[in-house]
């Protein structure tokens, strides 16, 4: 079955538009002078790619499963934590710090991205490392379009991200049993960050990201395991050093840095050679696919590690 990329929104930043009417955002003078400045430069423009260039033909999961069986430790440990627990979590006023081994330190307020960067529609696989996997329509804008405008120094090598903090609202980060370290960290390497697939997502089937899936603002990585897709993201910076990722410091022999879906490494408790394809026909209600290399998009990015050992460096 193909998914039907018709089904696009009709306009691309209508649900960013409703969104911050219902919420009655106001712009601030000093987000919007950084916003003039960005749209002379052109980058807005730049980012004219086709909605339906990386779209998947796979059949996107139903919503309820993309939107209620959720990672996020921070509202608990469940699948089910984040959708029931994300209640009091406040999206809005947003804003995100990049910063470090730029040229120009920049703070983006979320109106001003959404301005800027219109959230175009792609539908990208998504992968567990726990061998399960969804087909996701985000709207999102590419993460080159924070990148570029700050200006990375010659010496930048790397971007680090961090997750926002915020016990009072984020039950998973309150009380003495802490799952992870926190903030929730993560990072790629400079040209994988500026590969047209990595997007920050502000939406997803159409509407804005719900607290569950990441909101207001989130990675995807659609080559990566999906821990890579940090969520919440209050800091991107720059620097000349691999950035620490949370997983890989909370069990390093398990979750490496790269974390790029491969069939043939296998997790040390489980084989990686095929997923569960949550909420699609099967047996037991989600069917197991072979899982493919870098998730299917080894064409688009194969290149960026050319000369690698991807056992290695897993
Ligand atoms: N801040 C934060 N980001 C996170 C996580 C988390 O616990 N905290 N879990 C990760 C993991 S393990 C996965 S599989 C994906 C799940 O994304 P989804 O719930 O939108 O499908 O989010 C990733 N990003
Ligand atoms: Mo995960």
């Amino acid at each position: 079955m193909t998914y039907k990329t018709s089904r696009i929104l009709s306009s691309e930043i209508t649900p960013a538009k409703v969104w911050l009417q219902r919420r009655d955002v106001l712009t601030m003078g000093a987000a919007l002078a950084i916003g003039a400045s960005l749209t002379q430069s052109g980058h807005a423009a730049s980012l004219a790619v086709s909605r339906s260039d990386y779209n998947v033909p796979d059949k996107p999961t139903p919503k309820k499963d993309v939107i209620g069986y959720n990672n996020f430790y921070e509202f608990g440990l469940g699948k089910e934590d984040p959708a029931a627990k994300s209640g009091d979590f406040k999206a809005l006023p947003w804003s995100v710090k990049v910063d470090g081994m730029v040229a120009r330190p920049t703070t983006f307020a979320l109106e001003d991205m959404l301005k800027l960067f219109p959230p175009q529609e792609r539908v990208y696989r998504m992968r567990c490392v726990e061998a399960w996997s969804m087909v996701i329509p985000w709207d999102g804008f590419p993460l080159s379009a924070l990148l570029d405008p700050v200006e990375p120094l010659g010496s930048a090598k790397y971007v680090a991200f961090e997750s926002i903090v915020r016990p009072s609202e984020m039950p998973g980060q309150r009380g003495a049993f802490q799952s992870l370290p926190w903030p929730y960290v993560e990072g790629l390497r400079l040209d994988e960050a500026r590969h047209p697939l990595a997007l920050l997502a502000v939406g997803v089937y159409g509407e804005t990201l719900p607290n569950q899936n990441g909101a207001p603002i989130r990675l995807v990585v659609p080559w990566k395991y999906g821990f890579k897709g940090i969520k919440s993201i209050v800091r991107i910076t720059l620097t000349d050093k691999p950035p620490k990722n949370t997983w890989n410091l909370a069990a390093p022999s398990e979750y490496g840095f790269f974390a790029n879906v491969n069939p043939s490494v296998h997790h040390p408790r489980w084989s990686q050679a095929s997923e569960r394809r949550i909420g699609s026909s099967g047996l037991f209600g989600s069917s197991r696919v072979p899982t493919l290399m870098f998730n299917g998009y080894a064409d688009q990015v194969a290149g960026l590690y050319g000369g690698m050992d991807l056992q290695a460096s897993f």
